[in-house]
């Protein structure tokens, strides 16, 4: 198939255009061109080949969007488009009696989410799920989202009224830079890559007015402070302050021009997010003024200058490591600007200490050259990260709304895209580990779930196979044993162990898994998940240190000392907790290890989505290259594999697409059949009539079903429009499900 697909690879955007039309001739069936289908469940036969090219001769005439049942495909057009956003489109999707007949849009989907809440049906809780691998969109896609809820659920009632919703409103989408100049960086997939998971819950008054928000972020890729792939870049933050700051700040931070780090590669590249500017404004919407701004930034530049102390093996072991003089030089840069005394920082960098023995004395001992790095970067990534939350406390303090004022909420979650590259270690595993959870999300709300419940409903349905990806969860964290456990068991028993003999416990503890792939090509110690969107290889060096992320306590002691009014406050000195700590040895209970603290976070944040009515936005990355106009079959076919897009189709098509419990359905027309009484026969209980199988039994849906139309016959009476004949066929509704959600 993908011989006879590739014939019409676009390497050129003409000749795709030629062969599109004749791909469109050969499958005209009498009905509108393919790039017209602006649902995929129309498309005939629906197969992963007719939904590939129709999505693909879409992308050709720029038309990025398409319904695919109870999901909405979003191609990455990797250009402005202008308009698509525009605040008329966002208003235009928002007044139309029926958005979900407008052009397919994020906007239908936002829209939608938004009457869902209000409904008089099932108010409930929304959350909009944006998934795709890395770079297809996901966070271009919730930014717009935020922007269009901020247009649309704001109260223009009162002058007063609006200054208030305008701040709140505007403070919420500034929280939008601030996150991304902290969370984002370039990486060989995406320019813009999230280095967090986010779930940020719009909150809205009984008014639909927003009136606050709430962040939750998920496990930042701190690592990334102290060690970048090659090709790849730091934080985009750090590039800001080296490249927009002022004269002045210039010499407060020590950025001299044309100033070299080691932390900083690949400063050449300018990209679109280097905007200091914008973050710096941003932040000052959120109330994080210039003086304390300044801290922040003053701070970074000290870790910048800490990544250029390198250390020099000592000829005397027992010795502490040598230093440069450009090395002892930034050790004082760095000192100066984190407030630290020179001696103390440089001490507790090269000298560990040990207690030992039942009077826990201290010895102390010099680190090797390899310590000495840990401790340097562990420094980096304790402040950093410690940097970074607290800044999601801050913006959490400035976007809050009140308990009181809210009560219902849409949540929208952008985290981090499925990921693999040359070298994978824990942070892309437990990237990949929270799709797998997010694509089971999918599979069990609805591609399972729904089949299941027509089952039960004893409703006609002929089941729709689709690919699970259970196993490959069960494979990296079910119990007794999965890859998490074991590397969390190395961590527990704390033995020297390497990485060729976690290879070795992980292949053979788990074998017998389906998604553990074959593992020949391997020259260096790893293993291979056969993840729902493709092979990964994962090496083992460093994964048990990752796992534990050990912090020596001479490095919060340390920065305890500091004198600089920011880290004061990150690093608190607490007296109690100095009382409480057990010494080393001594029946301490072990800190819970980095994948430990994910899968938790994870189930919380399935537990709020489970609570919510989901909607599904899948974006889809057209080419690797991001390259406008350039639709890569091979590529995109994965994509729509992966996700499962052509079972889910079919389940739309064929399914019902209104779900409403018995109980609220009940609740809303019991007024209508006391209006009715001839509809009031079918108001009898469907279970009893289950019981009482002389007669078929009459399920729900039946029932609900022989309701609505009774009640579509009466409505013209009730609305006082004249009586006319109802069409039944304009107006039967579409079948209505009744579920037990
Ligand atoms: P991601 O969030 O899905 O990747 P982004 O949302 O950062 O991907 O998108 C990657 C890039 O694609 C953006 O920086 C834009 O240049 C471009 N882009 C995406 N959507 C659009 C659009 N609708 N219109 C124009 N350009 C777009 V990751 O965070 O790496 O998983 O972790
Ligand atoms: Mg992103």
């Amino acid at each position: 198939m993908l011989q006879q697909l590739n014939g019409h690879s676009s390497s050129s955007h003409d000749q795709s255009k030629v062969s599109l039309r004749e791909d469109i001739q050969e499958f005209l069936s009498g009905e509108a061109p393919l790039h017209q289908l602006d649902d995929l469940t129309k498309v005939n036969p629906v197969t992963l080949e007719t939904v590939l090219r129709c999505l693909q001769a879409r992308y050709m005439v720029d038309t990025f969007y398409t319904n695919a049942g109870c999901t909405l495909v979003a191609l990455n057009p990797f250009k402005p488009v202008p308009g698509l956003y525009s605040p008329e489109m966002m208003r235009e999707y928002h007044a139309a009696s029926q958005p979900q007949k407008l052009k397919p849009h994020i906007f239908t989907v936002g829209e939608q989410t938004y009457r869902n809440v209000k409904s008089l049906i099932e108010p409930v809780n929304q959350s909009i799920v944006v998934s795709g691998e890395s770079g297809a969109g996901k966070t271009w896609t919730s930014r717009c989202l935020m922007k269009f809820y901020a247009v649309v659920a704001t109260s223009p009632t009162s002058w007063e009224n609006h200054k208030i919703a305008e701040r709140i409103e505007q403070r919420i989408l500034n929280s939008n830079p601030v996150m991304e100049a902290f969370g984002n960086a370039c990486t060989l997939r995406n320019d813009n890559s999230s280095r967090f998971g986010k779930f940020i819950q719009l909150q809205l008054n009984r008014a639909q007015q927003m009136t606050g928000a709430a962040v939750q972020t998920y496990l930042l890729e701190k690592t990334r402070v102290a060690c970048q792939a090659s090709s790849e870049r730091n934080f985009h933050i750090f590039y800001q302050i080296c490249k927009g700051a002022s004269e002045e700040e210039r010499v407060q931070w020590h950025l001299p021009k044309g100033s070299t780090f080691s932390w900083l590669p690949n400063p050449e590249r300018t990209l679109e997010e280097d905007c200091f500017e914008v973050t710096r404004e941003a932040m000052l919407h959120l109330g994080i003024d210039t003086p304390t701004q300044n801290n922040i930034f003053k701070v970074l530049a000290g870790l910048l200058h800490l990544g250029n102390v390198q250390f020099a093996d000592s000829e005397d072991e027992a010795q502490p490591c040598q230093l440069t003089e450009e090395a002892k030089c930034s050790v004082r840069t760095s000192a100066s600007l984190l407030q630290l005394p020179e001696n103390m920082l440089l001490e507790t960098l090269r000298i560990r200490t040990i207690r030992a023995g039942r009077q826990q004395q201290v010895f102390r001992k010099a680190c090797s050259r390899a310590e000495c790095d840990t401790r340097r970067d562990c420094l980096a990534k304790l402040v950093y990260a410690r940097l970074f939350d607290w800044l999601v406390l801050v913006i959490n303090s400035s976007i809050y709304a009140d308990p009181d004022s809210w009560t219902t909420f849409i949540g929208l979650l952008d985290v981090y895209g499925f990921e693999s590259f040359p070298d994978n270690s824990l942070e892309q595993l437990c990237i990949n580990y929270a799709n797998e959870k997010l694509q089971q999300h999918f599979v069990a709300h609805y591609l399972r779930a729904q089949q299941e419940e027509y089952a039960v409903e004893g409703l006609e349905w002929s089941f729709v196979n689709y690919q699970d990806n259970q196993t490959c969860l069960d494979l990296i964290e079910g119990s007794p044993i999965s890859i998490c456990s074991l590397i969390n068991e190395e961590c527990r028993l704390n033995r020297p162990s390497s990485a060729a003999q976690l290879q070795t416990r992980i292949e053979s503890a788990l074998a017998g898994s389906p998604c553990l792939g074959h593992n020949k090509l391997s020259r260096e110690p790893s293993f291979v998940v056969v993840h729902f969107a493709g092979p990964v290889r994962y090496h083992t060096a460093g994964l048990v240190e990752k796992n534990k992320d050990p912090v020596p306590p001479e490095l919060t002691g340390l920065l305890q000392q500091s004198q600089h009014s920011l880290l004061t406050v990150l690093f608190p000195t607490d007296p109690k907790e100095k009382t409480q700590e057990k010494p080393s040895g001594q029946n301490r209970t072990p800190a819970l290890t980095v994948v430990s603290k994910f899968k938790a976070s994870l189930e919380q944040l399935l537990r709020i989505l489970q609570n919510t009515t989901p909607h599904y936005i899948r974006c889809i990355k057209p080419n690797s290259q991001g390259q406008p106009q350039s639709f890569l079959q091979e590529e995109v076919l994965s994509q729509l594999e992966a996700c499962g897009l052509v079972e889910t189709i079919h389940i739309s098509a064929a399914g019902f697409p209104i779900r409403v419990s018995h109980q609220n359905f009940m609740e809303r027309y019991e007024l209508l059949r006391r209006l009715c009484p001839q509809a009031s026969s079918s108001f009898h209980n469907p279970y009893s009539a289950k019981e009482h199988s002389e007669q078929p039994p009459q399920g729900e849906a039946a029932t609900l079903q022989t309701l609505l139309q009774d009640i579509l016959h009466i409505l013209p009476a009730l609305t006082g429009t004249a009586a006319t004949p109802v069409d039944s066929a304009e107006c039967t509704p579409a079948p209505l499900q009744c579920g037990r959600t």
